[in-house]
């Protein structure tokens, strides 16, 4: 495969304290595990990745904290980031409200971010296969909103690298999504901006591209 230079994409992890967002991050830039200490404020990481049709891109990782105390620095960190990964922890119910919440505010204040959302420690369950099917213990109407959801552990590395990937795969179709666009005015024709009709058109190519799923 020939590979070529792709975009840089700010991608920050959210979501309550505890539930891995550092151990996913060391996973997947150092490929380690374990001495995790609680975040304060924010950590930043850099790391190139490939996207399966061959393009070296560049994610920008925002590891932020989840003691409530930190609460309120998260919009300065998740502005203008083109994913937000939300984490939950598999065993620990009440972090999946949490999670619910995330996704409501940042659907919000960054409806055009792509939302994705993490069940992490599924080693903790016993025997999990790497899955995209949503856990049904989410809210459907919060479903609705949810470009991405997956399951992984940091502990045993499964469903971590095909986290990124996916990520890249999805923000570089959105890129030629909204360049074709672009285009489409720039050449005097209308288009419907509508976000709803944007999801739909990610979606169909999403579905092509799960070829791991349980
Ligand atoms: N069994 C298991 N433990 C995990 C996994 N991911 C993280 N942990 C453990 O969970 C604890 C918290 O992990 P962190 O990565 O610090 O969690 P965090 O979400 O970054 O926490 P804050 O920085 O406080 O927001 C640590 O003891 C980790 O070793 C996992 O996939 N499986
Ligand atoms: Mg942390």
């Amino acid at each position: 495969m020939n590979y070529t230079e792709g975009l840089e994409f700010k991608v920050v992890l959210l979501g309550f304290q505890a539930v891995g967002k550092s151990s996913i991050v060391k996973r997947y830039v150092k490929d380690e595990f374990g001495n995790e200490e609680s975040t304060i404020g924010a950590a930043f990481y850099s790391k190139r990745q490939i996207s399966s049709s061959g393009k070296y891109h560049r994610i920008q990782l925002w590891d932020t904290a989840g003691q409530e105390r930190y609460a309120g620095l998260a919009p300065m960190y998740y502005r203008n980031s083109d994913a937000i990964v939300i984490v939950y922890d598999s065993a620990w119910e009440s972090t999946i409200k949490e999670a619910e919440r995330w996704v409501e505010e940042v659907t919000k204040y960054e409806p055009n971010s792509l939302i994705v959302v993490v069940e992490n420690k599924v080693d903790t369950l016993g025997r999990v296969e790497e899955c995209s099917v949503m856990d049904n213990r989410i809210k459907s109407e919060v479903q609705r909103r949810i470009d991405i959801f997956s399951k992984s552990s940091a502990k045993t590395g499964m469903g971590i690298p095909n986290l990124f990937q996916n990520i890249v795969d999805h923000l570089e179709i959105r890129g030629n999504v909204l360049s074709r666009r672009a285009d489409e005015v720039l050449s005097g024709r209308a288009y419907d901006r509508n976000s709803s009709q944007r999801r739909i058109e990610l979606n169909r190519r999403i579905e092509i591209k799960r070829d791991y799923c349980c």
